[in-house]
């Protein structure tokens, strides 16, 4: 409490009797409040009313992780939240920094990651009479529709409950995005110390257990048991819920296939014998029952129905902690509501010593098609063709990451993101992060930030040349906070290839970037390493060597402009024009 005080003396003596009076203010306040919840890091970029508040909360040994641009601090503070279950926070300034935050926020909630965007903002008083304040906006109205809350304080004794409510709303039940909003002079306010340091709180079991009803426990498995061809898709809810001995146990136990999400990916490894990842459409087919763990059926599992999901009945069994979600595409037969670590425990009790295992063609069905696909890409990832083409590239980025299966792999892109995500095995849960829901570009920087100084993991991010461009200034960051962090560039001069032309003016196609472009020039420019690779062997060689080293390095690993396809994987969601087709 000392530290935190500031003494000052009044300067009438009539109510403080000649004493003096110990006193605190909103800066101290915030700062002991964050600090009595563990939130010891924060993610943001300095500026009026907040910079203040950054160098006091550094002093008084908070991190403070300052970025280039609000976007990619708030996505920095939406994966810290993924990681560590306490939410990630990210500190603005007002109207453009916490409109530059808030695109963060919104992927947070959507992703369910929990997170607190603060925000300094302008005099209540003069914004809302729009008497046009330094950088006026009402942002608390514009946050709500984007995030799980949002809240304002206005007294300095509203502090300490004002954060507590930020951080229950940001983790219990699905977690997601908080908007708190903390006015210029909130911060200055002062108060008497000791009742400040009371109205503080400690967030007592910010994200209870929720327990599954028994009976839907009982009618999961009933459905399990009844199954011949099932299937167990985890996905980063899963990841999220740290439980993953509980989950390991049940999807051995059952004996069923496995399908891993794109970052449930290595909750057990791509190479155990009932993943299913490499039979994807298979299992997506032919599969009887299916078992939601911590995966939505969203547009990235084609809302569970349609041609993918092929003709065969499907019953689904959903396990997820927000009621909602439950027939949200399709009939789900055996909702299980409750957090994932209760539910699959509850589950693995119900299951007893003497599961029966799914009718053996069936596992035997998913594996074949597996080998068949492994060996069919085998060839292709060995090839040492220069320019490389993705295939050539992933396969030995393949190689270190199973050789390095601690470090975490940040991937975005389009057919940088497709086939990194077919193509590269995981071994460990939490390691693979990459554009969510959303499919969103500009989380590589932010996430790899985050990931390193979360995680003290080195940390291998897979761009596209144009996903890398929307992050690309924080490479500065990175050099300046010496992140153990290794860039690859897929450079194929553009957006899925660099091969457009435009035929009717000398503007180039709307696709296309400057050809041979040299993105390793970048980090030289702040002291990092900077390697152009043209094949590869050069490209093994310089990402072994980033990764012993631990200093920051952007390989610029040239591509053939003519490989990849247009939108990746999912073109096939690109709108057609009948009028062009004629
Ligand atoms: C915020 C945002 N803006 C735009 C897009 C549309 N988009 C999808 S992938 C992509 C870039 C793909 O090119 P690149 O990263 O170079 O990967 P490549 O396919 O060339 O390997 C873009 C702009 C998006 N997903 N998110
Ligand atoms: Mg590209």
């Amino acid at each position: 409490m000392a530290e935190a005080a500031v003494k000052t003396k009044p300067a009438t003596t009539a109510e403080a009797t000649g004493a003096e009076r110990e006193l605190t203010d909103g800066f101290h306040l915030i700062i002991d409040a964050l600090k009595l919840n563990g939130l010891n890091t924060i993610y943001g970029v300095p500026g009026i009313p907040i910079t203040d508040f950054g160098r006091m909360a550094q002093a008084a040994g908070i991190r403070i992780i300052s970025f280039r641009h609000e976007q990619n601090a708030g996505y920095a503070a939406s994966i810290a939240g993924y990681l560590t279950k306490k939410p990630g926070v990210c500190l603005t300034v007002s109207a453009p920094g916490f409109l530059n935050g808030l695109t963060a926020l919104a992927h947070a909630t959507t992703n369910c990651f929990p997170m607190i965007l603060i925000s300094g903002s302008s005099e209540r008083e003069i914004v809302d009479l729009q008497q046009g304040d330094y950088e006026e906006m009402d942002q608390l109205a514009i946050a709500k529709p984007l995030c799980k809350a949002a809240f304002r304080v206005l007294h300095a004794a509203d502090i300490g409950i004002g954060l507590a409510r930020a951080i229950r709303a940001a983790v219990s039940g699905r977690p997601g995005g908080v908007y708190l909003d903390l006015p210029a002079k909130l911060f200055g306010q002062v108060m008497d110390a000791e009742a400040g340091q009371k109205s503080l709180v400690k967030v007592i079991d910010a994200a209870p257990a929720q327990i599954p009803a028994p009976a839907a426990v009982k009618r999961a498995l009933d459905v399990l048991k009844g199954a011949k061809r099932p299937l167990i898709i985890l996905g980063k809810g899963a990841a999220y819920a740290q439980a993953d001995d509980a989950i390991r146990a049940l999807v051995e136990k059952s004996g069923v296939p496995f399908l891993p999400m794109s970052m449930g990916k290595g909750l057990l490894p791509d190479t155990h014998p009932q993943c299913a990842g490499a039979a994807r459409s298979t299992v997506l087919k032919d599969s009887d029952v299916v078992m939601l763990i911590g995966a939505r059926l969203n547009w990235l599992l084609s809302h569970g129905k349609g041609k993918s999901w092929g003709e065969a009945p499907k019953r689904f069994i959903q396990i997820d902690i927000e009621p909602k979600e439950m027939d949200s595409n399709v009939e789900i037969v055996a909702p299980v509501v409750g957090d994932i670590g209760s539910c699959v425990t509850a589950l693995l009790q119900g299951m007893g010593d003497n599961w029966p295992a799914p009718p053996a063609d069936w596992p035997a069905a998913v594996a074949k098609k597996r080998e068949e696909n492994v060996s069919k890409m085998a060839p292709r990832l060995m090839n040492n063709n220069s320019p490389m083409d993705y295939h050539g590239a992933l396969g030995v980025l393949r190689t270190i990451v199973k050789e390095r299966p601690d470090a975490i792999l940040v991937n975005e892109g389009a057919n940088t993101l497709d086939l990194a995500r077919g193509i590269i095995d995981m071994y460990q849960p939490r390691k693979r992060l990459d554009v969510g829901t959303w499919g969103i570009m500009g989380i590589g920087m932010g996430y790899s930030i985050a990931a390193a100084i979360e995680t003290g993991k080195p940390v291998l991010a897979i761009e596209g040349d144009s996903a890398f461009g929307f992050s690309g200034m924080e490479v500065e960051t990175i050099c300046r906070y010496k992140l153990p962090v290794c860039i690859v560039i897929f450079n194929n001069d553009g957006i899925y290839r660099g091969t457009d032309v435009n035929s009717v003016s000398s503007d180039p196609a709307p696709t296309v970037f400057v050809k041979g472009s040299r993105y390793d020039k970048m980090m030289e420019g702040f002291g990092g390493v900077g390697v152009n690779a043209t094949s590869p062997d050069e490209l093994k060689r310089a990402v072994n060597a980033a990764m012993d080293s631990g200093k920051p390095t952007l390989i610029n690993a040239v591509l053939d402009p003519a490989a990849g396809s247009e939108s990746g994987r999912i073109g096939n969601l690109n709108p057609q024009s009948v009028l062009r087709k004629k």
